[in-house]
């Protein structure tokens, strides 16, 4: 009797040793960290971190890493030293960054999305990453989006520069230059044919060149909120769509298999958005939420790091649209042209932003009681474009317990010294070249057929990207200004942007805008196949920066689309120590003076025709 129950006892003992090992075991795989965490919808958003230069010097590590989802998509990321996931880099002009980057990526069958298979590193083998341009799905590298810095390795250079798994840490290492104009500019993964997939999966951030309210006073002693806006796969794609949708037609898909353009703001969005990876999922747009202080005023500095969503911003207070005071885009103050007031303040009720732009705007907090909506409008991205729907992206909640932004810019800014070069639009441009946007089904009898997808120089044959051909498409001369008419000769958006350096729009539609501002991004509209020509955009290219010399690209930013081929390659020559230079010719486009931004603002109230 005694020694059954010892037995008894014994086997309890044993089973709820058993027991709590396996409960412990679970705890541990349930709890086990994911390598990139995600807030849930509804969260809160939060600033990413930010790291500032100290004594001129912004030094970090930086690894990229991924990892597969349960539905099987890719999620990337890059994590600080403390596992931050993408800080915002803090610069001055003229401040040194140093970025050790570390490749930590696994390889989970990323195919690419170009015609050329990937390129491995053969077994065994070390290559140079600053010279072996290898294309695979565990390949990265850096691009500083909308930087003048020269695109050489370890600075901005995304044709050869390719770090394997493996490879030690890469140095990035330049000086941010004293002339750059101080606003919002971002890095991302530039390596052909995965491009899509990374930045889809988040591998995005946020890059500031500080002291905007010493060009633009109006922001002087604002607290300052950066919100990245991405796109993913969609979190519930077979989910029908909310009951307060009107029955749309059956899903379409356009030609990159994409949910088609319905035309109407409404249906199955192609990508789900995020905001500060909040992620605001199809079909109920749950929004994030955004606490500010009632009445407050701040700086929004918006990325649109969208692989290939456009956006049209609206902040609605009771569904009434209200003044967004923009001041920058593409990371140029608004004043950038001499003349402008030191004030200056551009009030909108939307602002269109195409994939990689970004907008910097003031937005003053609801009052209580009111129901405040930061949303993105519907765009029309054209017959054979994606479809991007109304959707909310965030609801802004106000209470004076808020906490504000970690950040605020100096109330008493010493002003930016004038640029030191004459305005963009009064030098004469040394020559005009003609570009053009087009897509080709690669079986023309076949509409299931791959579609591939050309920029061309006119005369030349269209023909997708080929990073490893080295023959430029365009040879220019560092030290000159060109004009380049750029046309879309498909039925969907495209958005032009080159690397290195900014453009003023001058035309757009054949109408002349002579923005007194400048751009890196600008959305090109889509051909209806009706009108007797092309629609185009007329840019001032300003080759007038040394930082400008070599090889570089320039593409669409829906990058399914330059992954599939839609960019080219420029050559930027060094300057001629003799002969032509540059002239000024204010006459030849009359400049707006008066009233600067009365011209069609595209990017700014529409991103679509
Ligand atoms: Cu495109």
């Amino acid at each position: 009797m005694h020694g059954m129950s010892s037995i008894k006892q014994a086997l309890l003992t044993l089973a709820c040793v058993l027991f709590a090992a396996m409960a412990a075991s679970a705890g541990t795989r349930s709890a086990a960290p994911a390598i990139c965490p995600r807030p849930q919808p509804g969260d809160i958003v939060r600033e990413p971190k930010d790291l500032r230069s100290r004594h001129g010097v912004l030094k970090l590590n930086l690894t990229v890493r991924d990892e597969r989802e349960p539905d099987g998509s890719i999620r990337y990321c890059y994590l600080d030293a403390h596992g931050d996931e993408s800080p915002t880099l803090h610069l001055k002009p003229g401040d040194l960054l140093i970025l050790n980057l570390k490749n930590d990526l696994k390889d989970f069958g990323v195919s690419s999305s170009t015609a050329m298979p990937p390129m491995h590193r053969a077994p065994g083998k070390k290559d140079d990453p600053c010279t072996s341009g290898i294309m695979s799905a565990t390949s990265t590298n850096l691009h500083f989006h909308g930087l003048t810095v020269p695109p050489v390795c370890h600075q901005d250079d995304v044709l050869h520069t390719s770090i394997q798994p493996g490879d030690p840490p890469f140095q990035y290492r330049f000086h941010i230059p004293e002339n750059e104009p101080p606003g919002l500019y971002w890095y991302h993964p530039h390596i052909h044919g995965f491009v899509e997939a990374e930045v889809l999966g988040g591998a995005s951030g946020a890059l500031i060149v500080d002291g905007i309210e010493r060009a633009d006073s109006a922001v002087a002693g604002l607290p300052e909120r950066v919100l990245v806006i991405r796109d993913q796969n969609l979190l519930h794609p077979n989910a029908p769509p909310a009951k307060w949708e009107p029955v749309m037609p059956k899903m379409l898909f356009d030609r990159d298999g994409d949910a088609a353009n319905t035309g109407t703001g409404f249906g199955i969005p192609a990508k789900d958005l995020s905001v500060n990876f909040v992620p605001v999922p199809y079909p109920n747009y749950p929004p994030a939420v955004i606490q500010m202080k009632p009445g407050e005023r701040e700086l929004w500095r918006v990325l649109n790091s969208s692989a290939i969503t456009y956006l049209n911003l609206a902040v609605l207070y009771n569904r009434v649209p209200q003044p967004l005071g923009l001041v920058a885009l593409d990371g140029v103050p608004l004043n950038e042209k001499p003349g402008i007031p030191h004030d200056f303040v551009d009030s909108e009720t939307h602002l269109g932003v195409p994939p990689g732009a970004r907008v910097e705007f003031i937005v003053k907090g609801p009052p209580p009681g009111v129901q405040a909506l930061f949303v993105t409008r519907t765009v029309d991205t054209g017959p054979a474009g994606e479809n991007d729907p109304n959707r909310t992206l965030a609801i802004m909640e106000v209470s004076n317990t808020n906490p504000a932004p970690p950040l605020r810019l100096a109330a008493d800014p010493k002003p930016l010294p004038p640029p030191a070069l004459p305005w963009l639009g009064s030098v004469m441009p040394v020559r005009v070249r003609h570009l053009y946007f087009s897509e080709k089904l690669l079986d023309p009898k076949n509409p299931n057929s791959a579609t591939e997808f050309y920029i061309t120089v006119e005369g030349q044959k269209p023909k997708a990207f080929d990073p490893h051909s080295g023959i430029p498409n365009v040879i220019a001369q560092q030290g000159t200004v060109e004009d380049w008419i750029i046309e879309n000769r498909s039925s969907e958006l495209h958005a032009f942007h080159i690397h290195q350096l900014h453009f003023m729009l001058l035309d757009y539609l054949g109408m002349p805008v002579n923005e007194p501002f400048l751009r890196d991004t600008v959305n090109v509209p889509y051909y209806n196949g009706r009108s007797f020509s092309y629609p185009s955009v007329r840019l001032r290219l300003d080759f007038r920066d040394p930082n400008t010399v070599g090889d570089f690209v320039y593409h669409c930013h829906i990058l399914e689309h330059s992954d599939k081929g839609m960019m080219g390659m420029i050559r930027v020559l060094p300057a001629r120590t003799s002969g032509r230079s540059t002239k000024h010719a204010s006459e030849t486009h009359a400049v707006n003076a008066a009233h600067p931004l009365c011209g069609l603002p595209p990017s700014r109230t529409g991103a679509g025709n």
